[in-house]
């Protein structure tokens, strides 16, 4: 019985970002090029061109050479991609794109060479943003938050991760993350979100870390649980955040409620977050900069996945990279997001963000590609998409462009000609972006 799609994708060059770029069933294998360098790049992209892509059902349900389409195949709708690349939909594995109010004045008092640590020391920083976060309501917070994942759809993001964090009590971190939840089923972007109430210390627990923590475990966590809308939970395990003991009583209380966690780790030092992230299975351990070997050696042994943000490295303009080196040599998946945040990382352009891990931490272009699919699925738990394969969800992103390291390369160049989410096709992905 020949296949029946609900969409067929003709004519396209796909970067699956299958790790293992060996030739899958139904010839799926990478097209030899002319010669060794260009069959070289096709491997780490798990290059498949002159390919088709059949989808029903919202899955992708067949991959291969056009040619080799059984015969009688019949699609609801076709598209013919002129030989564009496709890749996987792009995963935003690290966002904190829900807050109100904006950090202009902190950006116009760093310029004038005061440091982020010491705007934050005299009232400005998150707590600026946690003040408008909390007196915004669900409807202003949600038109706030929207341009922003508009933004990040415009370039092909697919699935995107939102923390709260800005309202640091518990009916506030909720309203994070309902908005959250809120503003990706209207733009149709599939979102997981992460419960960051360990994010900073609200001004009502001014000098008292440790009741706050308390108020955490065992109030907001539980309600987030109750209510089903956290998928995980993360803290800030750093000197101007939480310190490991109180990341250790937050990571328990996660558990009790059947809830994985992840964690802020070794940005401006090294505070063992990595390890301790580890140790406690998380899925992923982020920022990394100052990470130790033994910290880089527990995350491969725990399966953790290293989420890089270049952005706030940029922003802050941070001297000390994250040991990518040990990460490739211990064999941990390396993840790139962009921490899309008011403070330090104002950024919504997962390409660009993909250029800064090239251009800032030398990562290779087929490495960045892999961060922000297969590695960023990893990093979320989610086994059912990050590659193009049969049977793993249709979200896929068509870019305009002649080479899959473009979209590392080109700041602001690469377009996103089309995006198919869940199997639904949108041919204006940039359509809704401020
Ligand atoms: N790490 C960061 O860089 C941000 N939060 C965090 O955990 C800073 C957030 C902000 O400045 O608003
Ligand atoms: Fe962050």
């Amino acid at each position: 019985m020949p296949p029946e799609f609900d969409l067929l994708l003709r004519r396209v060059r796909l970067a699956t970002m299958r790790a293992d770029t060996r030739p899958a069933a139904r010839g799926t294998g990478t097209v030899p090029r002319d010669d060794a360098a260009s069959a070289a790049i096709d491997r780490r992209y798990g290059a498949v061109v002159g390919a088709a892509l059949g989808i029903a059902g919202g899955t992708i349900a067949w991959i291969g050479r056009e040619r080799d389409l059984p015969r009688g195949t019949r699609a609801a709708g076709e598209l013919d991609c002129g030989n564009r690349w496709a890749t996987p939909g792009l995963i935003d594995c690290h966002t904190h794109l829900v807050y109100a109010g904006n950090r202009a004045r902190d950006f116009e008092r760093r310029a004038g060479g005061e440091s982020y640590a010491a705007i934050a020391a005299a009232g400005g920083g998150i707590k600026t943003t946690v003040a408008a976060t909390r007196e915004a309501s669900r409807d202003a917070l949600a038109a706030a938050s929207a341009p922003r994942l508009a933004a990040l759809a415009s370039c092909g993001a697919t699935t995107v991760e939102i923390k709260s964090g800005y309202g640091l009590d518990t009916a506030n971190e909720l309203k994070q993350l309902e908005v959250a939840r809120a503003i990706a089923e209207e733009a149709g972007l599939d979102v997981r979100t992460t419960l960051l109430a360990a994010h900073a210390l609200p001004p009502e627990y001014a000098g008292r870390p440790d009741d706050y923590v308390e108020y955490v475990c065992r109030e907001t966590i539980p309600a987030a649980a109750r209510q089903g809308l956290a998928d995980a939970v993360d803290a800030y395990c750093e000197t101007i955040g939480f310190t490991a003991e109180a990341t250790r009583r937050v990571f328990a209380a996660a558990r009790a409620h059947r809830l994985p966690v992840k964690l802020h780790a070794d940005q401006l030092s090294d505070g063992g977050g990595a390890a301790l992230a580890a140790a406690a299975g998380a899925l992923s351990a982020d920022h990394l900069e100052y990470t130790s070997a033994a910290g880089v050696a527990a995350l491969a042994r725990a399966g953790t996945v290293a989420v890089l943000l270049p952005g706030a490295f940029y922003t802050l303009r941070e001297r000390r990279q994250p040991p990518v080196g040990a990460l490739r040599d211990h064999g941990v998946p390396i993840a790139i997001a962009t921490d899309c945040n008011p403070g330090t990382s104002p950024v919504a352009s997962l390409p660009l963000v993909m250029n800064m891990a090239c251009t800032l931490f030398g990562l290779a272009p087929a490495e960045a590609l892999a961060g922000v699919t297969r590695c960023a699925a990893r990093a979320l738990g989610l086994a059912d998409r990050g590659t193009l394969a049969e049977g793993l969800r249709a979200d896929i992103a068509l870019w305009d462009i002649d080479e899959p390291a473009e979209l590392a390369w080109t700041i602001g160049m690469a377009s996103c000609h089309a995006v198919v989410r869940g199997g639904r096709l949108d041919r204006e992905p940039a359509r809704t972006a401020r």
